[in-house]
């Protein structure tokens, strides 16, 4: 298993100790973001691709208590209605950023506050990776959460982690924040 998925089943064992509750996620990000190879171990056998007649593909994961849906978004505005319904009930979103891309910083600074003021999604903390740290050209975290505004994100948790979804450093520490954040959240409700 990948980093990434190891942390992600250790948070996913936590939580079924403290909750009967599926974990709901949500994966988004612009393509090319990184969040295939993010996923790249767990999607064997578990994915199925939903390809809703609107026209755009959702990986949906179901395994050891958890639902993960994952797509790339951007240039879907139109669609955007009915790709909403898969928001709903979700517990954690995770938004995946390529550092590198500066021409697309703008675009998906404002898919994620977008996202943000989704009615499915108040309050609920958000995870964003900052990936491909592992280039030279990479944009360091702290500059990208300053370009994404993340301090004025007032109603909910977040998080800003740099990581590289290839080699994994980083995804490990995102996942603790996840495991602090979300588990014991859900372990006080
Ligand atoms: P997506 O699913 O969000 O669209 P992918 O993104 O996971 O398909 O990744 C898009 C490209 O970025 C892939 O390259 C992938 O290998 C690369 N990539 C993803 N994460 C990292 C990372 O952390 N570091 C580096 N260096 N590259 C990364 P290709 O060449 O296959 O298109
Ligand atoms: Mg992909």
């Amino acid at each position: 298993l990948s980093h990434f998925a190891q942390g992600f089943f250790s948070v996913l064992q936590k939580l079924k100790g403290t909750t009967e509750q599926e974990l709901r996620i949500v994966l988004l990000g612009l393509d090319n973001a990184g969040k295939t190879t993010l996923l790249k171990q767990l999607s064997s056998e578990d994915v199925n691709t939903i390809t809703p007649t609107q026209g755009f593909n959702i990986k949906s994961l179901t395994s050891h208590g958890m639902k993960l849906n994952v797509w790339d978004i951007g240039g879907q505005r139109k669609i955007r209605p009915f790709w909403k319904k898969y928001l709903e009930n979700t517990d954690l979103l995770i938004y995946v950023i390529d550092s590198t891309d500066k021409k697309r910083f703008e675009e998906t600074g404002l898919e994620l506050s977008e996202l943000i003021d989704e009615e499915n999604l108040k309050g609920v903390p958000v995870l964003i990776f900052a990936n491909k740290q592992d280039l030279a050209t990479a944009s360091p975290a702290s500059e990208i959460a300053e370009g994404l505004n993340l301090h004025t994100y007032r109603d909910r948790a977040w998080q800003i982690q740099a990581c590289s979804a290839v080699s994994g450093e980083g995804v490990q520490d995102g996942m603790n924040w996840i495991s602090n954040n979300i588990v014991n959240k859900k372990r006080d409700d």
